[in-house]
């Protein structure tokens, strides 16, 4: 098939998603054409049957906001027209989908063009839900020829918020369990931890949404009793404060701030735990990844993040703002090696098991395949 996939191509877990859905239908023959305004972050655009189609935004002193939905919307109908595209896939409803809309209009005399729009979750349950964009969300969303939810909680949310009466599909988050491996050596860990203490890791865009002063609280309650240190992969408008809380906590000689990485499966295999203190999380993917990796997540109990995480078998569930239990667990999986390692392997195995992409990749086969054909 010849598929267009459109994303945020920056950091962030639906750019992921569909960077890494791109590759692996490429890796199974299908031509594949990303139409962004910049290259994604893990792509590769070497990578035989990839290719990249910019979307440049051009400004006039008239636009106080350039029009990137109008410049995405005409690369995507001229892409389609040019590579014959069968479908276009959209990762995140806002803007992406009401721009596949208008492709889909602006082709429709030459060829049909369905879309599929891939609901991640702030798409629905923050930025969506705003009133400025609740309208039009619900109608890109209910006029696409195929939706899919990346946790059956993101649909029941989906159904909850915007009444909408399509069928959602729901497609779970995948990882590469090749590429996302344990490293039970972790001989590169003492470059961060020279004291060979263990170590605690957090990955996200830094988002209010993440509690990212939550991984410092915590780090701060577990040294009263593990020497312990936190890498902090990422970046976003909670870093500042959380470099500040750091300090005021006296635990700023123990946290990281590493930055956004391009490459996390060489870092998070280096830890022994994850934090993912989320107020909200549709589905948390960088759990799966630390699943896959043998890392054990220490996350809330929201959104869809129970449909990855069976708490007390292969990670902890505790409420959203407990920093004493979330911190009792992580001082629990670091003083007892036999707790960790029961727990780490059936995190493995369960990564492996539900969530890798030989999966999941042939669930999004199977629903181009209907979308296409007409069905849904
Ligand atoms: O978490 C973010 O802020 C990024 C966001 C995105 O859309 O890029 O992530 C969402 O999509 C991920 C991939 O499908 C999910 O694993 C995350 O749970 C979800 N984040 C939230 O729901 C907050």
């Amino acid at each position: 098939m010849n598929v267009g996939i459109t994303c945020y191509p920056t950091y962030g877990g639906s750019g992921i998603v569909a960077t890494e859905l791109g590759m692996e239908l490429a890796a199974r023959g299908h031509e594949v054409h990303f139409i962004t305004y910049a290259n994604p972050i893990r792509l590769d655009p070497d990578t035989p049957r990839i290719h990249y189609h910019e979307v440049e935004v051009s400004n006039y002193p008239l636009f106080q906001y350039p029009p990137y939905c109008l410049a995405l919307a005409g690369r995507m109908a001229e892409v389609a027209e040019s590579y014959g595209l069968d479908v276009l896939h959209v990762h995140y409803a806002i803007p992406h989908s009401i721009a596949a809309l208008l492709a889909q209009q602006m082709v429709a005399g030459a060829r049909r063009l369905p879309y599929i729009t891939t609901l991640h979750g702030t798409d629905i349950t923050l930025v969506g839900a705003d009133p400025s964009y609740f309208g039009i969300t619900k109608f890109s969303i209910e006029k696409s020829d195929g939706i899919t939810a990346i946790s059956d909680n993101l649909r029941e949310q989906t159904v909850e918020i915007f009444a909408v009466p399509n069928e959602i599909r729901v497609i779970k988050n995948f990882v590469n369990c090749e590429l996302y491996h344990p490293d039970n050596e972790k001989k590169g860990a003492a470059a961060y931890a020279p004291g060979g203490e263990k170590l605690l890791i957090h990955l996200s865009n830094f988002r209010p949404v993440k509690r990212v002063l939550d991984c410092i609280r915590i780090l701060a309650e577990v040294r009263k009793s593990v020497p312990a240190r936190l890498l902090m992969a990422g970046d976003g408008p909670e870093r500042g404060p959380a470099e500040h809380l750091a300090r005021t906590l006296k635990v700023d000689q123990h946290v990281l701030f590493l930055g956004k990485q391009n490459h996390v499966e060489r870092l998070i295999p280096l830890a022994h735990v994850l934090l993912m203190p989320s107020e909200m999380e549709s589905f948390g993917l960088a759990a799966l990844e630390a699943m896959a990796c043998g890392v054990v997540p220490v996350a809330t109990r929201v959104g869809g993040v129970g449909e990855l995480i069976t708490d007390g078998e292969d990670g902890y569930l505790e409420a959203v703002g407990d920093i004493a239990a979330q911190a009792a667990r992580v001082v629990a999986l670091l003083s007892d090696d036999a707790l960790h390692w029961r727990m780490a392997k059936a995190g493995r195995w369960n990564a492996g098991e539900r969530f890798c992409t030989d999966r999941v990749i042939p669930q999004y086969e199977r629903y181009y395949t209907d979308v296409v054909n007409g069905g849904r």
